[in-house]
């Protein structure tokens, strides 16, 4: 195991070893989310990463983020993973000759020279430009940073909100539980459970090398994962009909997603600020995020539950399993106020605890037949999500709630290394230790 680095009277300031790590996890073009187990670019994290690599060095989120554009394919989309060549194969599964970007996403406008996945993952981007210019508006100008990222995040956005309505109301879905980024969420479990299973001869997880198996996912679900990804690839990386009735029909998954939604909403009102700095108004693109918080509102509601659930495109029906990712909305500036007030006591309650059983938001309902607070996404309390949901306290008057879990994540990014994910009762670290977006949202905290 690694050594847990110490929180010692003597050891560098929180701030200083946060940097380290970025520093450590640095490429040269942009940052790994760990070196053992994610040893290329990932695009959530790098969105979270540049968030936070901005109070230490502003021309490097820029780089970040740059690089992570550089790899959008033809058709808007940008790919959940760019791969590093000079990684070998063998370090990460799927690897890039699983995905075949460059020939089986052709048709898709996948990039020639550079080798990607072909899924996508939350759109935080469009925020995180607009964050990383606030951070030094002078180096931006100077780099027309802003100028050179609008196209790209506004082909971004239509991309999702164009061949990703596969319900139809105005939202978009996600055809993989990677794309939503909590791989394991009991969420997917319903959705998932149409899917045929890949042999497991027919693959190799690389992940089992670095990580405890009890915490991740299991070798099912690989199958399952496997199993979309490659039926996807083999389809062209197709969206819209001729996906579903080709692709995600034939296994069945499509999925509107409450935190997916909600960052593409905020990312929405970003781009319109990117707008204004351009020269624009800025004024449709405020309107469309709202016309979509409606929507969200609209589509995965449940009152009676307190908090957004996933919908199931395919059944036309929400999923009834009480995740973190239906507590995100909370980052919304024009959510309905009794909704955001309702949201605020759902973290407070016997689900998720937060301030009375739990010191961090838990992935997973506590409650829930799922919940195991070790494993991935089913209950144990990850840096992003906390950091949004301290972020949704925030723009919502709840200043008191958001000092303290403001206080309970720095103290668990110190004791814990800097962990992946932490047991949300006790704080101890699970996964990789030395994780990039929990030291730099460390790093935002304390700004
Ligand atoms: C995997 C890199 C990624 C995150 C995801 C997380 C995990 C990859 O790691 O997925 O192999 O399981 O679930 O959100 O972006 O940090």
């Amino acid at each position: 195991p690694e050594p847990k680095p110490s929180s010692a009277p003597f050891a560098e300031p929180l701030h200083v070893r946060a940097a380290q790590v970025l520093h450590s996890n640095w490429t040269g073009a942009s940052t790994v989310p760990s070196h053992s187990l994610y040893p290329h670019q990932w695009s959530w994290d790098s969105a979270f990463i540049a968030i936070g690599l901005r109070h230490v060095s502003p021309l490097r989120a820029q780089s970040e983020l740059e690089t992570l554009l550089g790899a959008q394919w033809g058709d808007g989309r940008i790919p959940h993973i760019v791969f590093n060549p000079s990684v070998p194969l063998d370090a990460y599964f799927p690897s890039p000759d699983f995905w075949r970007s460059s020939t089986a996403g052709r048709a898709a406008g996948a990039p020639r020279t550079v080798q990607t996945s072909g899924i996508v993952q939350p759109p935080v981007h469009a925020l995180a430009v607009w964050l990383v210019h606030a951070a030094d508006p002078g180096l931006s100008r100077a780099r027309s940073f802003l100028s050179r990222m609008y196209p790209r995040l506004a082909a971004w956005h239509r991309y999702l909100l164009h061949r990703r309505d596969l319900g139809g109301g105005g939202l978009a879905s996600v055809v993989h539980p990677w794309e939503q980024g909590m791989d394991n969420a009991p969420s997917w479990d319903a959705p998932l459970s149409r899917v045929t299973p890949a042999p497991a001869r027919s693959f190799r997880r690389a992940d089992l090398d670095h990580g405890a198996a009890e915490d991740r996912p299991t070798d099912l679900d690989y199958g399952r994962y496997v199993r979309l990804a490659a039926d996807y690839r083999d389809a062209g990386y197709a969206d819209g009909a001729a996906g579903i009735t080709g692709t995600v029909g034939a296994a069945g998954f499509a999925v509107e997603d409450p935190a997916f939604n909600a960052l593409l909403i905020a990312s929405e009102h970003a781009l319109a600020r990117i707008a204004r700095e351009l020269g624009a108004t800025g004024t449709a693109r405020h309107a469309r995020a709202e016309r979509l918080t409606a929507a969200l509102v609209d589509r995965l509601w449940e009152p009676a539950q307190g908090m957004f659930f996933c919908r199931d495109v395919r059944t036309d029906e929400l999923i009834p399993e009480r995740g973190v990712s239906g507590l995100v909305p909370l980052i919304l500036p024009t959510l309905p106020r009794e909704t955001a007030a309702t949201l605020v006591r759902t973290l407070r309650g016997p689900h998720f605890g937060l301030g009375d059983t739990t010191r961090l938001v838990p992935s997973y309902d506590l409650t829930g037949p799922a919940f195991d607070p070790h494993r991935y996404w089913r209950g144990p309390a990850w840096f992003n999500t906390n950091w949004l949901v301290e972020r949704g306290l925030r723009l919502h008057g709840e200043h008191a709630r958001a000092r303290r879990l403001r206080g309970a994540l720095l103290e668990t990014a110190d004791t814990s290394g800097f962990a992946e994910y932490v047991d949300p009762y006790t704080g101890e670290a699970c996964g990789a230790l030395g994780f990039s977006w929990t030291a730099a949202l460390t790093l935002d905290l304390l700004h």
